[in-house]
């Protein structure tokens, strides 16, 4: 199982050598499963009781609840201070390791919480590797909205070129979109193949990764959007101790 392999060979790498770390970020996502249970059967329970774990939404909140961890949240850091490391996975993965997050409508914890740790470990499996990000994941740019202004942000994405934005419908058996952890809606918006290099076509929607995250955080109305290091990792590689580019 290859979500497995990569799940141990990441804990292996970036936790078990590091006794040392107490603050342990967990993403969402079915990768994320195997991430836990590489914790809880490589580390000893003696390191683990020292280690404090901080979730990324409701499904991470119960991951980490029921495999015993000492579950923590976010907001309790004292301001300034980091995770020591965040494990979280991803819908598609480009060469320069810029990621789309959101196919499970986490991401803006995700983001808070990956933003918030020394280093961010993206656990993600060969088949989400890709030549430029929108090339395998094909259902659009996860973006957090808030729900009033969801029609607004619609309009403003075909305005930039993306092709048939939606509102991510609610799963069988709940009427209407799909809701949060936080109370909002989620777009999902296709776009072109993201360039890693060069720069933006807006005429033929054609954008650069960096380029296009810095003008969809810009639309009134969305709180966060389901691009990862871009912009954000040199912003990230900026901040004092913030988690470089993810390393896997
Ligand atoms: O929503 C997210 O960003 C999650 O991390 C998720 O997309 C990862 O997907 P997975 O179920 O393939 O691990």
């Amino acid at each position: 199982q290859s979500k497995r392999l990569a799940a141990f060979q990441s804990v292996t790498s970036h936790l078990l050598p590091f006794p040392n770390y107490t603050r342990i970020g967990i993403g969402s996502g079915s990768t994320v499963v195997y991430v836990v249970e590489a914790i809880s059967t490589l580390l000893p329970a003696t390191t683990l009781s020292t280690m404090a774990f901080y979730p990324t939404g409701a499904q991470s909140e119960e991951l980490i609840e029921a495999a015993g961890f000492n579950l923590q949240y976010i907001n309790k850091l004292p301001p300034g201070a980091l995770l020591d490391v965040c494990f979280d996975g991803a819908d598609e993965v480009d060469p320069a390791l810029n990621l789309i997050k959101g196919g499970g409508a986490c991401l803006w914890q995700e983001k808070i919480v990956a933003t918030s740790s020394r280093k961010f470990v993206c656990v993600a499996d060969f088949r989400k590797i890709s030549p430029a990000l929108g090339t395998q994941w094909t259902k659009g740019i996860p973006i957090e909205v808030l729900p009033l202004a969801a029609n607004r942000v619609l309009g403003e994405l075909e305005r930039m070129g993306s092709i048939n934005p939606k509102i991510r419908p609610g799963l069988p058996g709940k009427a209407g979109a799909i809701v949060t952890d936080n109370g909002m809606w989620i777009v999902d918006a296709p776009f072109k193949p993201l360039k890693v290099e060069g720069t933006s076509d807006r005429e033929k929607g054609e954008w650069q990764v960096d380029e296009l995250a810095d003008a969809l955080i810009k639309i009134p109305g969305v709180a966060e959007i389901g691009l990862f290091y871009g912009k954000n990792g040199k912003e990230l590689r900026e901040a004092e101790g913030g988690a470089q580019k993810p390393v896997e």
